[in-house]
Formats: structure tokens, C-alpha cells, sequence
């Protein structure tokens, strides 16, 4: 592990600038697309505003608390916001009062982009070694706060200089009630993503079409490889590929690895399989731990300590560059 990071970390001080004086050279300039920076800390705050709420878990105080920012946060950037509200039934029978909150840049725009995560924390940290931690939320630093945090610095950045493209980010809420371990016989697959289900069957905007979609999940933790998600490369190979090799040639081919992962029950599912849009899932998977995963996920570590900036701005410049040059 300390060995991976140091490769990613070199490889990331070699090649930033290498890559931008290549890409400079090979485009006439005439087509150079300017790409707005995207400032890591501003990204590691945004992280770290949703941890401070405590867990957002559905029907609690900080749930609602750390709602009415997001929304209130991407309004600030310029965004047309909608605050999709919904009584959605979980596994065991809980009515949770979700919000998917929709931020809008170029509403007009007939070709757009649509960027997303899920906002919400797992109710139960059903990983843990600890038992005792089996019946408490998590914190959700990295499963929940990290895609969504990259997601508002995108959001501040877009809104400072809109690209061509329309861009939407959609923070799902309810991704994270799926039925826990010790329930397995209840543990369907669609027990997760209950806000992106809801909004595939019910889009904020009606005939609700984009290009493409993009899923960032646990994207913050240090050294984390995002390997070819399975039932991305099923729906929308073509966008995986683009997704990668513009990671690459950024210089972050240590985080982006070119070669098939697991295959993930999460957001960008419904949205492939209930709206039709082809969306992909950029998500850390560790081919050592036995989730897949890494290895705080579900678990009581899933906090600020394992946040890390480079990981996040890796994730969060790529995207920047996908949408610029769109
Ligand atoms: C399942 O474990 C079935 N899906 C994982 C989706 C997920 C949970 N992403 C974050 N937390
Ligand atoms: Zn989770």
C-alpha cells in the first residue's frame, strides 16, 4: 500500500505538467478548449461541511440540515436547483423523506452532461469489526460527502464560466439503506439507490434526455484505484474509455487503472436501466479487501482521516476537462 501511493504520488508530480505542455502541442489553437482549474481544497471543505452535519442519514435533523445546503450552496453557483422531494419505502418498510436535489447550468441546452452522486449515509456500519458498530451510522466521509463535495467544486467552477454543454448534478439521496449484511435474504438489489430509482421513473424535468452520465462514488480516499466498472462497461463502454484516457493523460493513470473491476448495484444502474441515458460509475475498488472496496467502507472509519486532496482533485480535473471539451 505504501508502495502504491508512492507511485501514485510521483507519477502525479511528473506528468501534470508534461501532459498539458503534450496537449497543447498536438491541438491547433484554434480548437484549445480553456479548462477551469479545480482547487482541492475548496473540494476537501465541501467534503468536510457535510461530515460536520454528522450522519445524513433519512428523518434525521442532519439530514435535513445538510439538504437545505446543497441546495442553498449550488443555488449560490448560478444554478436553476430543484428539490426533488419523495416519500420512498425502504427494505423493511421505513418511509424515508428523500430529497434528490438537481442543479441545472444552460437549462436551455439540448446537449448536456449529466454529473451525480449520492449524498445520503449508510444508516448502519454493518462492515465494522465492531459489533457495537453494527447499529450506527456511518459518518460517510468518503461513501457519500467525497462525490458529492467533488461535485460542488465542479459546480463552482462551471458556474464562474458555463462550457457548451448544459451540465446537470443530481445528488441522489437514499442510495445507502440498502438491507444490511445480516439480512441477506432481504439484501436485493434494489433495496440501494432508492433516490436515483425514483428520479429514473420520475426525471425533475419531463422527457429528461443528456448525453451521458457520470456516477462518482467513494472517490476521496488516499491511493484509491477506480477500475472499469462492470455494468458501465455493459451500457456505455465508448464513455469508460474516454473517462480513462483523459485521466491518463492528465497524468492520474495510478488512480484510473485500465482494466475491469467488479460489478456495482449502485446509482448509475437505474439511470441506465430506467431513464436510458448510458452512465458510467467512476468508484474505488481494492481487488485485495473482501468487499471490493476499501477498507473502511461501512465501517466506523469512514471519516475525514481517510479524505485525501490529491485523490479528489485526480477525479474532480478529469471530469472538469470531459465537460470542457464536450
Ligand atoms: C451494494 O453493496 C449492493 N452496492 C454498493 C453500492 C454502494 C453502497 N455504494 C456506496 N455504498
Ligand atoms: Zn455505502
Amino acid at each position: 500500500m505504501i508502495l502504491a501511493l508512492a507511485v501514485a504520488t510521483g507519477t502525479l508530480a511528473a506528468c501534470t505538467g508534461k501532459a498539458a505542455r503534450h496537449a497543447s502541442e498536438a491541438q491547433p489553437a484554434a480548437q484549445a478548449v480553456e479548462v477551469p482549474p479545480f482547487e482541492a481544497d475548496s473540494a476537501w471543505q465541501y467534503v468536510a461541511r457535510q461530515v460536520a452535519f454528522g450522519p445524513r442519514v433519512p428523518n434525521t435533523p442532519a439530514h435535513k440540515a445538510c439538504a437545505d445546503y446543497l441546495a442553498a450552496t449550488l443555488r449560490s453557483f448560478g444554478a436553476e436547483v430543484t428539490e426533488q422531494r419523495a416519500d420512498l419505502r425502504a427494505f423493511d418498510g421505513t418511509v424515508l423523506h428523500a430529497v434528490n436535489i438537481i442543479a441545472s447550468f444552460r437549462p436551455e441546452a439540448k446537449r448536456r452532461v449529466l454529473l451525480f452522486a449520492h449524498w445520503d449515509c449508510r444508516p448502519w456500519a454493518d462492515n465494522d469489526p465492531d459489533p457495537a458498530n453494527h447499529t450506527r451510522p456511518v459518518a460517510g466521509a468518503n461513501d457519500g460527502a467525497s462525490g458529492t463535495g467533488v461535485l460542488l467544486e465542479v459546480a463552482r467552477q462551471v458556474g464562474m464560466r458555463l462550457p457548451e454543454v448544459g451540465v446537470d448534478i443530481a445528488l441522489f439521496d437514499a442510495e445507502d439503506y440498502g438491507a444490511p449484511s445480516h439480512l441477506s435474504s432481504r439484501n436485493t438489489a434494489d433495496s440501494w439507490a432508492l433516490g436515483a430509482q425514483h428520479w429514473a421513473r420520475h426525471p425533475h424535468v419531463s422527457g429528461y434526455r443528456a448525453l451521458y452520465g457520470i456516477l462518482l462514488d467513494m472517490v476521496g480516499a488516499p491511493g484509491a484505484t477506480f477500475y472499469r466498472e462492470q455494468l458501465s462497461d455493459y451500457y456505455a463502454s465508448h464513455i469508460v474509455d474516454r473517462v480513462w484516457a483523459q485521466a491518463d493523460a492528465l497524468g492520474f493513470g495510478a488512480y484510473f487503472i485500465d482494466r475491469p473491476g467488479g460489478a456495482v448495484t449502485d446509482d448509475h444502474l437505474y439511470v441506465n436501466r430506467l431513464a436510458g441515458i448510458p452512465a458510467i460509475d467512476i468508484i474505488q475498488h481494492d481487488p485485495q479487501s473482501p468487499t471490493g472496496f476499501g477498507a473502511y467502507w461501512h465501517t466506523a472509519d469512514d471519516d475525514m482521516d481517510h479524505i485525501d486532496r490529491q485523490t479528489l482533485h485526480a477525479v474532480g480535473l478529469t471530469l472538469l476537462h470531459i465537460i470542457y471539451n464536450e
